[in-house]
């Protein structure tokens, strides 16, 4: 389960019951203030994922309270049950791992009571959907970042800090997995390379597609 030192999978560790109330909770939040939407990227590129987000927007690269981007909107706050959530996912990938440790392993900045992720970014790939390798740089926290899984299975490529190329490994994710990307992780190389369509379970609510959520520590104020 524990990929690098601080990446930690967690298989199947939503219930079908949690995966339905996200799936219902994210169609609710696709359909605005802010809709979800095919990031634009400065370089001109359009992103195959579609994105919204809670607490704060992702503008690449960059978070703000509103969508200047896309609709001029406030987003969507985070609500207190993702939060909760998020630290229920600590316990699980770290704490309950190695309980001698408890909250020293692997070495990240945050215990599960002091998480306090403020934003929730929720990607939603189409059967073509990917995302290149990238690192997740534009937080001023290095808290770790909790990613959760619906709907159908994909590839997923977890590299290595220093390069965007090999040595990387790649994972299968399902439905209901969670996993944790902190400590010396938190600043790896990732992507998807790609989704695995129709391997859903149309039981999450999900009839197709992939959705991504994660929750992470932006460090801004305001
Ligand atoms: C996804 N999303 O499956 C992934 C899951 C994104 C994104 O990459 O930026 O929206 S999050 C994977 C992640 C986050 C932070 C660190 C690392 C992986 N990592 O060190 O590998 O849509
Ligand atoms: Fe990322």
């Amino acid at each position: 389960r524990e990929i690098a030192p601080g990446a930690v999978h967690v298989p199947g560790w939503l219930t079908l019951a949690q995966q339905q109330t996200l799936v219902v909770a994210c169609r609710d939040w696709a359909r605005g203030p802010v809709p979800i939407r095919h990031t634009k990227l400065p370089n001109g590129g359009v992103m195959s994922v579609q994105t919204v987000c809670l607490g704060w927007h992702w503008q690449p690269y960059a978070y703000t309270r509103t969508a200047d981007d896309v609709n001029g909107a406030r987003v969507t706050e985070l609500p207190s049950w993702l939060v909760e959530l998020g630290r229920k996912a600590l316990v699980a990938a770290y704490r309950d791992q190695d309980p001698a440790a408890a909250d020293t392993y692997p070495p990240h900045t945050c215990t599960p009571d002091t998480y306090t992720p403020d934003t929730a970014l929720i990607n939603f790939y189409d059967d073509q959907a990917k995302m290149g390798m990238h690192q997740d740089k534009d937080e001023r926290s290095d808290a770790p970042v909790v990613s959760l899984s619906i709907g159908d299975r994909c590839v997923f490529r977890f590299g290595n800090t220093a390069t965007r190329t090999k040595p990387y490994t790649d994972i299968e994710l399902a439905s209901g997995d969670l996993f944790v990307f902190g400590g010396p992780s938190r600043f790896a190389y990732h992507g998807v390379p790609k989704v695995r369509p129709g391997t859903g379970d149309p039981a999450t609510g999900l009839a197709g597609g992939r959705l991504n959520i994660t929750l992470r520590m932006t460090g801004l104020k305001g």
